[in-house]
């Protein structure tokens, strides 16, 4: 069987958990992340010609190196370059959701989104424009349940086609501002001047400095290349103080959240608006 690596990326209580039992069933076993005390759970299912292993990561909001869990999830991703994530998101609570999802899209790994808790969507009255959050997102979204087993085969359906590519995917970035694109772009083109650098994905690098993120600081200043890239974050600051009164961190997560609440505009409707829209 040819083998595929499935990670499960979401929110704490979007339901991962559940989607991994349902997905993987007997066939699991419990370890550690290594060098923490957090649990890993992993699981497998064979599915036609494939053999597909699944690892759920902790509940996370967000992949800034804060927690834990955070730290894992993060860690995981890059270091592990599982073939695909499947982010798990909280289908009643979307809004809360793509902040991750943002931070997913921007790192140079192959996801698609199970829109979990479909069953509670629908019992809400809740409407998602499936097909329009797919366009903004840039990944393909299946709608699950994992409580009423729905969208089960669906999903591992789409696993296999995005695996194989014989699926289409547009792939959709979010942009910032241009002040903060322009940043990024400097620094993206200094760290392409390191090859190991290059090959860890510059932009994310790039936007990980403007966001102060530690982890990648440290990593970073370990090339030449810093004295430069250093000069450029200094610049980055300047501007933002000077035009926006505030940093390049804040301006980051402030436009996240612009596109985010922009996606949620366009794609959801809860069931209080539908009403004042027909009368
Ligand atoms: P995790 O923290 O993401 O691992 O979430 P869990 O799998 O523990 O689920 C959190 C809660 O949501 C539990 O009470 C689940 O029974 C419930 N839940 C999970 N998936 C679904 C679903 O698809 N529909 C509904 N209605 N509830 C769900
Ligand atoms: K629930």
């Amino acid at each position: 069987r040819k083998e595929i690596s499935v990670a499960l990326a979401g929110n704490p209580n979007c339901g991962k958990s559940s989607l991994f039992n349902v997905l993987t069933g007997a066939h699991q076993k419990v370890g550690n992340f290594s060098g923490v005390t957090i649990e890993k759970h992993e699981g497998h299912l064979d599915y036609g010609a494939y053999r597909i292993r699944f690892v759920d990561l902790p509940g996370t909001y967000s992949l800034t190196p804060y927690s834990p869990e955070e730290i894992v999830t993060r860690n995981y991703l890059i270091d592990e370059r599982p073939d695909l994530v499947v982010n798990v998101l909280e289908g009643p609570n979307l809004e809360r959701n793509l902040l991750l999802t943002t931070q997913l899209m921007e790192m140079n790994v192959d996801f698609l989104a199970a829109l979990n808790m479909i069953d509670e969507v629908e019992e809400k009255g809740i409407s998602i424009d499936v097909k329009q959050l797919q366009r903004l997102l840039g990944c393909h979204i299946v709608p699950t349940s994992a409580k009423k087993k729905i969208g089960i085969d669906s999903l591992l359906d789409h696993i296999v086609r995005v695996y194989e590519k014989n699926i289409e995917i547009r792939k959709n970035k979010l942009s910032f501002r241009p002040e903060i694109e322009e940043a990024v772009d400097a620094i993206a083109g200094l760290l392409k001047r390191e090859k190991e650098l290059e090959a860890a994905d510059p932009r994310w690098l790039a936007i990980k400095l403007l966001e102060s993120d530690r982890e990648v600081y440290h990593r970073v200043q370990q090339y030449p290349v810093w004295v430069k890239v250093e000069l450029a974050l200094q610049e980055a600051l300047r501007e933002a103080a000077k035009l926006y009164d505030s940093d390049p961190e804040m301006l980051i997560t402030e436009d996240r959240h612009a596109f985010i609440r922009g996606a949620m505009k366009e794609c959801v409707r809860f069931p209080e608006e539908r009403k004042s829209t027909v009368t």
